[in-house]
């Protein structure tokens, strides 16, 4: 039996069409953030940093999202979201994985919770900036390094395609999103196309503009 603890639009979002690609059944439950469920007793005991997603398969329980996407990616090799183990283009794929989650990831929690960064609130706002900054310079980078190539990897679509989806999609309220440079807006629109990425979002009840 394999769960996804999920809230719309979180980093959740990469499980859940990665198992939409996978056409497995599963189980989507709620993490309601409206009410902080993510910290309660129940939650810590699955997820002791209080984040979303948390993956159960079976008597696995799995916390970090990049984690749950390898394990998915190897667990179900026939829906191709991950190149052989071994080869050149797997090393890529675990480049772009790391350097994702690791990188703009990472520092999107400066933009979207400056407070925890800083002692004085008042210094949020500039904190907030600054994570803006750094994640326009990240994601000129990714896209140069993606140039017109049709996803991450070439030719071949990958789950480091969705992640990244999901990153653009995450800065849709910057000052300078990044939809705005060309290749990261093309990869979203093929990414958005995809029957798996419209049906996850649509569970999720994520509705237009989309990134
Ligand atoms: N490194 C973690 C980060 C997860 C994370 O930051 N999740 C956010 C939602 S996108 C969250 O749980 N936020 C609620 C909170 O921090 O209270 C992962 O990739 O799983």
């Amino acid at each position: 039996m394999l769960a996804l603890y999920y809230f719309p639009g979180n980093a959740s979002l990469l499980p859940h069409m990665m198992l939409r690609e996978i056409g497995q059944e599963f189980e989507l439950r709620l993490v309601d953030r409206g009410q902080n469920a993510q910290r309660s007793a129940e939650y810590l005991k699955l997820n002791p940093n209080g984040r979303i997603p948390v993956l159960v398969d079976g008597d696995l329980v799995l916390f970090e999202t990049a984690a749950i996407a390898l394990h998915l990616a190897d667990k179900f090799p026939q829906a191709g979201l991950a190149p052989a183990v071994g080869t050149a283009e797997r090393a890529e794929f675990y480049k772009w994985m790391i350097h994702l989650t690791n990188t703009p990831q990472a520092e999107y929690r400066a933009w979207f919770y400056p407070h925890e960064h800083v002692a004085d609130e008042a210094a949020a706002p500039a904190v907030k900036q600054a994570a803006g900054e750094r994640l326009n310079r990240m994601f000129d980078v990714i896209s140069k390094q993606l140039g017109d190539r049709t996803w991450l990897l070439g030719s071949r679509f990958s789950a480091a395609d969705l992640l990244l989806f999901m990153l653009i999609r995450w800065g849709r309220g910057m000052p300078r999103p990044p939809r705005s440079i060309p290749n990261l807006n093309a990869l979203a629109e093929r990414v958005l196309a995809r029957p798996a990425v419209q049906a996850a979002l649509d569970a999720e009840g994520l509705k237009a503009p989309i990134f």
